[in-house]
C-alpha cells in the first residue's frame, strides 16, 4: 500500500502542508563509513544480490539522518546481464560492459527476459526493505533508455559519450528500435518493482542532458512517456530526473510524470515556475557539502527561502552525493530542511 499520508508522497502530488521532505540522491554509498564496512566484505554485485545486505545498506542513511524516503540499493545497469550485455563493477573506474554495441547487428544479441526470475534479487530486495522499513516510502528506479544506451554503446562512463551519439545518427532505425526495446522492458521492470512494494519510481536520465533539443524529444521524452505510460494506473508517483535540465525545461513539461528531479545548475524555483503541474525535487550542489556545515546550512536556507510553493518541493541534492563527503555537512543540510517548516 502506498504511504499516502507521508510528507514525501504528499509533496509528490503537490499537497504537502507539513515539513519539507528530504532524501539524498545516492544516499547509500561510499561517503558512509557503515556502507564501506559492509562493502569491504562483499563485492558490489554480491551486495546487489543479497536482500539482507540490500536492506542493511538501505537502512543506514535512514537510521543516521531520519530521511523521508528510502531508495532500493541496486544499479541502473544491473539489468544488462539478463538483457545479454555482460556488465562488471570494478572497484576503480566505474562500470564496464564486456562487449559494447557498435553496429545494428550487435543489438540482435540483446533479448527480452523473464523479469520476475532474472531480476528477482532486486524485487526480493524491495520486499525485504518494506518489511524492515514499513513506514518509510520506498523509491524504485531504473535508468532512462538513452542513459542505459550510453553505457551499452560506449562500454563505460564518459564525459561526452560520442559513440552513442554517433550511433544514433549513423543507425537511426536501429537506435529507435533499441530505445523502444529498453523502454518496454524498463516499464515492465518498474511495474514489477511496484508489485514488490515500491511506493514511488524514479527514472534517471543522468546523461540525457548531452542530447540536442530535437534528439532530446525523440530519445528522452518519447521513451519516458512510453515507460511512464505503462505505470499510469498504478497510483504511485513517477519522478523524472534529468541531469542538465535547463535547455529542455519546456520539453520535460510534456513528460507524463508527477515530479521532476532538477540538477544543481539551474534555479529550482525558476524550474518550478515553468513546470506548471509538477512537483520538483532537488537541487543543492553536492560540492556545497565539502564546505563547512555552516556554509551548507546557509546554502540550504537560501534555497528554501527562495522557493515559492513549498507544498510541491522535495529537497534533495542536484546530483549524487560524492565519496568522501563530510557527514557533518550532510547532517547540517538535513536538520535545516527538517526544521524549516
Ligand atoms: O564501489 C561501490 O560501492 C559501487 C559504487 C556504486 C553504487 C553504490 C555503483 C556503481 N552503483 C551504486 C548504487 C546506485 N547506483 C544506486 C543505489 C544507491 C542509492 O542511491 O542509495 C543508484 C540509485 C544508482 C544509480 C546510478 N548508477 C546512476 C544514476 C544516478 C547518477 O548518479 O546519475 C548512474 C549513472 C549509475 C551508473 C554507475 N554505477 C556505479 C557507478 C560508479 C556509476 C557511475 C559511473 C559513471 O560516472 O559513469
Amino acid at each position: 500500500m502506498a504511504l499516502n499520508d507521508s510528507n514525501f508522497i504528499k509533496a509528490c502530488y503537490g499537497k504537502n502542508d507539513g515539513a519539507i521532505p528530504i532524501w539524498i540522491m545516492r544516499q547509500a554509498g561510499r561517503y558512509l563509513p557503515e556502507y564501506l564496512e559492509v562493502r569491504s566484505k562483499a563485492t558490489f554485485k554480491e551486495l546487489c544480490q543479497s536482500p539482507e545486505l540490500i536492506t542493511k545498506v538501505v537502512k543506514q542513511p535512514i537510521d543516521r539522518f531520519n530521511l523521508d524516503a528510502a531508495i532500493l540499493f541496486s544499479d541502473i545497469l544491473t539489468f544488462l546481464d539478463p538483457l545479454g550485455a555482460s556488465v562488471s563493477f570494478p572497484d576503480q573506474g566505474g562500470p564496464k560492459i564486456a562487449d559494447p554495441i557498435s553496429t545494428p547487428d550487435d543489438i540482435k544479441k540483446l533479448h527480452d527476459f523473464d523479469i520476475k526470475k532474472e531480476l528477482s534479487f532486486a524485487l526480493n530486495g524491495i520486499k525485504a526493505i518494506k518489511e524492515a522499513l514499513p513506514k518509510t516510502p520506498l523509491i524504485g528506479f531504473a535508468g532512462s533508455p538513452f542513459t542505459i544506451s550510453c553505457y551499452l554503446i560506449e562500454g563505460q562512463g564518459s564525459k561526452a559519450f560520442d559513440k552513442p551519439k554517433r550511433f544514433m545518427h549513423t543507425y537511426r532505425e536501429a537506435a529507435t528500435d533499441l530505445f523502444d526495446m529498453l523502454a518496454d522492458i524498463t516499464g515492465r521492470y518498474l511495474n514489477e518493482q511496484i508489485n514488490a512494494g515500491a511506493d514511488c519510481v524514479q527514472l534517471f536520465g543522468s546523461w540525457d542532458g548531452i542530447l540536442s533539443r530535437d534528439d532530446f524529444y525523440e530519445f528522452t521524452v518519447k521513451p519516458a512517456n512510453k515507460i511512464f505510460g505503462q505505470l499510469k494506473d498504478r497510483n504511485v508517483p513517477r519522478i523524472m530526473f534529468v541531469n542538465n535540465l535547463a535547455p529542455y525545461l519546456d520539453l520535460v513539461n510534456e513528460i507524463d510524470c508527477e515530479v521532476v528531479g532538477v540538477d544543481y545548475r539551474m534555479d529550482i524555483n525558476q524550474a518550478a515556475s515553468v513546470l506548471k503541474n509538477k512537483s520538483v525535487q532537488g537541487n543543492l550542489d553536492p560540492s556545497v557539502l565539502f564546505g563547512t556545515p555552516e556554509h551548507a546550512r546557509e546554502k540550504t536556507l537560501q534555497q528554501l527561502q527562495n522557493f515559492d510553493n513549498l507544498d510541491r518541493l522535495i529537497f534533495n541534492l542536484g546530483h549524487g552525493i560524492q565519496p568522501k563527503t563530510p557527514i557533518e555537512s550532510v547532517q547540517a543540510v538535513v536538520e535545516t530542511v527538517q526544521n524549516f517548516r
